[in-house]
């Protein structure tokens, strides 16, 4: 069914290849395809020199010269397509900062990363005259939810790991078309989070020539135990009795708060040091019969099952517990009132069982030990031998958010001390990695904590000046603003094992807070 559909698909885009190039060649007769004459200095002429052409096994089936907007700059926007469902996107600015960055998805993909989307949330991709690379992973669809595809082998793998190398083949010679021999001098970094995040660690892992950096947030790079993980979690949740209500997470949350808030220094709604915090959910348990604001023994064990490490195929998987803080109906993915997550129903359905109609919450996953390895092998990226890409010359920034229930920052932290010892210890380390915290902050962005950074312009400034990201203060604020046109929050972001303490002044202003371990 898929196949039909795929080659379907490409027989259109072909077809909206041709109509689109015919028209362009009408419009510029003679010089779509030239490099001399008149038209094909303006940038007009230069982005519509593209279209139709093959690069690296691509064909450019787009090439439309988008004007400035707001901060947008005007940039050339190409879009391209390779077999069988492999599609991308290149923005280039007609004054370019000599900067690319290839932006990451998330989920299981299946849709081109909008820039202004990453712009806003992650760094200044398009407002500062960035070149610009997305993909789609290898499958369209739209919906990143939709595990679908995996059915498909060769999805499936550009999706695990070979879409990026497979778009930036074709990307890198459009670019250094466009751009010429200062290309060849530019730096080129991947940024993405969440499975964004691991596609990030796949390059420095598997291709560590083809970035000079990385900024990976929030990675799935531990794919396999993380969805082994929602699995365990969904298995408990649907015993008899077990299902943590969104009035019972809520409770959770608040109790959290009410015990661990005034660690860092002040009581402002985020938990700056988790780790500081212990906390048991039998601190709720009922004294008689279930009320509003205590939880039952099945509840206790559900809400025990979050927090705790996961082990599975007798160790063969393992992923470390999850941080206090955070609690709450939306973090817990109970927004549908269940827990059977639709990437953990994906991944059983469509890369375990790889059966349509099974039902993720009745298959053994004993039974599929030897499936789970082979996916293993595709999609995670845990080696801590980075050794290639720092030789390199590559650079490495790891995000995580402390109230991210998706993916546990315990597991970055675990991540990062592995790659440090593997490094050589901490000296040799910060050479070419740093990681950083954000408190309160859920899975990439969300949550009561400062979760907007510019990583970016940090990254490139320590592979073009040298500086190290950590030699100067970075600023983090809170995305959402707070009801009645108040600034919104701001805070040091904090490398580990730093947290933002207060000391004094004004709770929302970042300089009213220093980085500390303790
Ligand atoms: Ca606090």
């Amino acid at each position: 069914m898929i196949a039909i559909n795929s080659r379907a698909k490409l027989s259109r885009s072909r077809l909206r290849c041709s109509a689109v190039a015919g028209a362009f060649l009408l419009a510029l007769p003679g010089q779509a395809f030239a490099q001399t004459g008149p038209a094909s200095r303006t940038p007009e002429g230069r982005c519509a020199a593209f279209l139709g052409r093959s690069f690296e096994g691509a064909v450019v089936t787009q090439a439309t010269l988008v004007s400035a907007t707001g901060t947008s700059p005007e940039y050339c926007r190409i879009h391209g397509e390779m077999p069988r469902d492999l599609e991308f996107e290149i923005h280039m600015p007609t004054q370019w900062n000599h900067r690319t960055i290839f932006m990451g998805g998330g989920g299981f993909d299946g849709a081109i990363a909008d820039a202004s989307f990453h712009a806003a949330h992650f760094g200044p991709h398009d407002a500062g005259n960035y070149a610009t690379i997305a993909t789609n992973h290898g499958h369209g669809g739209g919906n990143q939810f939709d595990g679908s595809f995996a059915l498909d082998v060769q999805m499936l793998k550009d999706y695990a790991y070979l879409a990026v190398p497979r778009v930036l083949a074709s990307a890198k010679m459009i670019l250094r078309e466009r751009y010429g021999a200062t290309f060849q001098t530019a730096k080129l970094v991947y940024e993405g989070c969440s499975n964004g995040g691991r596609q990030g660690l796949v390059q420095a892992q598997r291709y560590p020539d083809l970035f000079d950096g990385v900024i990976a947030r929030a990675p799935a790079n531990d794919y396999t135990s993380i969805f082994l993980t929602f699995y365990k979690n969904a298995l408990q949740m649907a015993r008899p009795g077990a299902l943590l209500s969104p009035a019972k997470v809520e409770l959770i949350g608040a109790a959290t708060m009410a015990k661990c808030d005034a660690l860092d220094g002040l009581k402002d709604g985020i938990i700056g040091r988790p780790e500081a915090c212990t906390f048991d959910p039998k601190e709720l348990a009922c004294a008689g019969a279930e009320g509003a604001s205590c939880l039952t023994p099945a509840q206790v064990e559900s809400a025990r099952a979050m927090y705790a490490p996961a082990t599975f195929a007798n160790g063969r998987y393992t992923l470390p517990g999850f941080p206090v803080g955070g609690e709450s109906p939306r973090s817990w993915l109970l927004t549908t009132g269940q827990y059977v997550n639709p990437l953990m129903d994906g991944y059983a359905r469509y890369m375990v069982a790889q059966d349509p109609n099974s039902d993720p919450l009745k298959l053994d996953m004993a039974k599929y030990t030897a499936r789970i390895d082979q996916l293993r092998l595709m999609l995670d990226a845990v080696d801590p031998d980075l050794s290639a890409f720092r030789a390199h010359g590559g650079k490495l920034l790891l995000w995580a958010g402390l109230s991210d229930w998706i993916i546990s920052a315990n597991h970055t932290t675990d991540y990062y001390k592995s790659v440090v010892a593997k490094s050589g210890g901490q000296s040799a380390a910060d050479d070419f990695v740093e990681y950083y915290t954000a408190p309160g902050v859920q899975h990439c962005a969300g949550g009561t904590g400062a979760d907007l950074v510019d990583l970016v312009t940090p990254m490139f400034d320590w592979l073009e000046k040298g500086v190290r990201p950590s030699a100067s203060p970075i600023i983090a604020r809170r995305f959402e603003a707070p009801v009645g046109g108040a600034e919104p929050i701001s805070r040091p972001l904090c490398r580990y094992p730093n947290y933002p303490k207060y000391t004094g002044g004004n709770p929302s202003r970042a300089d009213s807070f220093v980085c500390t371990p303790s």
